[in-house]
């Protein structure tokens, strides 16, 4: 009997790295969840090995590269690794951005995704057919006001995903670039905002329907499941009541 395919998911503590863990076991994926916070991915691990699935948990910050590295060291091989940990810190303008702010971000999205791919990629490439996930953003593709270091952030994570897919063409690893537009979950904007609900619930103000967590798990899932012969490039998925970065309709 083949083993389980395994798949690696970052930031599954919350948001949308939980709902993906939660939609990769039940499509019949070991998944290892991996964050910062032990107890949660502890908790959710638990619950999946409850409801028969399998699940293990890892306490990973992935900015610390010997900690990556240490990790890494535990698979021969592996079926998926989905890069979703990271997010967004303040929400300035460029004139009067915080660098320490935009050096976190830049840390976060890009190095920490940087240290788990490389880390990853010989295990994936041993599998024969392994797919990289990078869970990038709207914010990778265009700009908007009060952006800034995000924005800055999730291009440079967009030209991460573009350039590997260029340089391991041949090779038996596909990467998936997901780009979701507004997705309101517990943490994202209350995290961006630095614990200022009334600012990060603005951000939803009006708007009939955001995408949920499970939404953009969903498209995760469809797209890791697709045949071993396809790729989907980059996957741009937003709520209905959002035309651009910009251009979202409230109804206030
Ligand atoms: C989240 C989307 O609009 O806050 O990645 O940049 S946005």
């Amino acid at each position: 009997m083949a083993a389980t395919p395994i798949a690696v998911v970052t930031g599954a503590s919350s948001g949308i790295g939980a709902a993906t863990a939660r939609t990769l076991a039940a499509e019949g994926f070991r998944v290892v969840l991996t964050a910062r916070r032990k107890d949660r991915v502890e908790a959710l691990a638990a619950e999946l090995n409850e409801a028969g699935h399998q699940a293990t948990a890892y306490q990973l910050d992935v900015t610390d590269r010997a900690a990556v590295d240490e990790f890494a060291t535990a698979f021969r091989t592996l079926a998926v690794l989905v890069n979703n940990a990271g997010g967004a810190l303040g929400a300035d303008p460029v004139a009067t951005g915080d660098p320490a702010d935009w050096r976190q971000m830049y840390e976060t999205n890009v190095i920490g995704t940087l240290n788990v791919t490389q880390a990853l990629l010989p295990a994936l490439t041993a599998s024969g057919d392994g797919t990289i996930v990078i869970l990038s953003s709207t914010a990778a593709l265009a700009a908007y006001e009060g952006g800034g270091g995000y924005v800055a952030a999730k291009h440079g994570e967009h030209v991460l995903a573009e350039t590997l897919r260029l340089e391991i063409v041949g090779t038996p690893v596909r990467v998936i670039e997901v780009a979701p537009g507004m997705v309101r979950t517990e943490e994202f904007a209350t995290t961006r905002f630095r614990g200022d609900t009334e600012k990060a619930a603005k951000v939803y103000a009006g708007v009939a329907a955001p995408l949920t967590a499970e939404d953009v798990a969903d498209t995760i899932g469809w797209a890791v499941t697709r045949p071993s012969h396809v790729n989907i490039d980059l996957l741009v998925v937003r709520p209905r009541a959002q035309a651009s970065n910009t251009k979202v309709h409230r109804e206030l």
